[in-house]
């Protein structure tokens, strides 16, 4: 299996996170890219391809060039304005304000991007986050080319990130940035399969009208979890893109047998889009020890979600996205994708 990645993550890592009122060390922080790689390493999954430059122009299919270009100036802005901390957002264009006005002033156009306020924008993300769509588009470019199967190791993770906001950990959506690679080069029909514990709200929206993308989500309920304002079942898209949305909305507790029953269902939906590629948002933060999700998946589980995926028989993008067990996530994700090829 074809492996993409890269140094560059590291260049993202802000001071702190927003928690529970204090400011803690990121749970998104860059040892889970090297624990995948060790266990990559232990799995002699050693097939490894440094990443193209990222395609700009890619990007601003999914996304906003507005957006693009606030990720990419951001920083300086901040910094010319005479801010020395790490960009919080703190206020955001929410019910009964204007939606459609970006403000001048750093603060102002920050919570205007902004969906959340535990993800800070800090010197090397605009580096860090257009290197991990970069790793998606090559990883795509792969697949199109007659690959299989191939891993992009983004980080940092994308599927919250929509068209233009960031949040939960993500800038740019390297899930969506590889789907809809899928389509620039010809695909007719395309699948994302997300597999967080948190539901791709990100992902969702993006393909929310459109047919040629279906989108299936196994996570928390959002009357329960984070992002909290999506993910319900009966969202299941729009216009021409109504029923190409799907949503699997699970209770804190829950474990592989009710979890693989909606994979099952999440795969035949997949199935019976008879999609040319498939896009899998790889979290394992649906593992039983994380320490922000509540499932009960165990790390054995993980191999037989690859070898369901797998059997689909679909040629496979696989993005890794969040998992906060630090210690685990690399054999967890590394269980994914053998059971894939096994
Ligand atoms: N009490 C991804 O997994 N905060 N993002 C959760 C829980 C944000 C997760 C707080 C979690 C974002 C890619
Ligand atoms: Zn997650």
């Amino acid at each position: 299996m074809r492996v993409v990645l890269s140094e560059d993550h590291r260049a993202h890592f802000p001071d702190g996170e927003l928690y529970e009122g204090s400011l803690v060390r990121p749970f998104e922080c860059p040892e889970r890219w090297d624990h995948v790689v060790a266990a990559l390493d232990a799995a002699g999954l050693d097939d490894r391809t440094a990443p193209d430059p990222v395609d700009l122009d890619r990007v601003r299919r999914v996304h906003d060039p507005a957006y693009v270009d606030f990720l990419e100036g951001f920083w300086d802005e901040w910094v010319a304005s005479g801010r020395t901390g790490d960009a919080i957002p703190s206020m955001f264009p929410v019910r009964g304000l204007q939606q459609d006005r970006i403000p001048v002033e750093p603060e102002g156009k920050l919570g205007y991007f902004a969906l959340a306020a535990e993800t800070s924008i800090t010197a090397g993300t605009w580096q860090a986050a257009s290197a991990s769509a970069a790793i998606a588009q090559t990883a795509q470019r792969l697949v199109a080319g007659g690959e299989p199967v191939a891993f992009g190791l983004c980080r940092p993770p994308g599927h919250h990130a929509s068209a233009d906001q960031f949040g939960g950990y993500c800038f740019l959506n390297n899930a969506a940035v590889a789907a809809e690679g899928f389509v620039a080069d010809g695909a007719e029909r395309v699948a994302v399969l997300d597999m967080d514990f948190h539901h791709g709200n990100g992902t969702q929206s993006i393909f929310w009208s459109r047919s040629d993308v279906l989108f299936a989500s196994l996570h928390g309920h959002p009357e329960d979890a984070f992002p909290h304002f999506l993910g319900y079942v009966d969202e299941v898209g729009a216009g021409a893109g109504e029923g190409f949305t799907r949503n699997y909305p699970m209770r804190p507790g829950t474990a592989f047998d009710e979890w693989s029953g909606a994979l099952d269902e999440a795969c035949g939906h997949v199935a019976a889009h008879r999609p040319e590629a498939l896009v899998v948002s790889l979290g394992v933060d649906a593992f039983e020890h994380d320490p922000i999700s509540f499932f009960k998946l165990a790390s054995d589980d993980f191999t037989v979600v690859g070898r369901r995926i797998g059997a689909l028989g679909i040629p496979t993008v696989y993005v890794m996205e969040g998992g906060y067990a630090v210690d685990e996530i690399g054999i967890n994700a590394v269980n994914v994708l053998t059971g894939h090829v096994s």
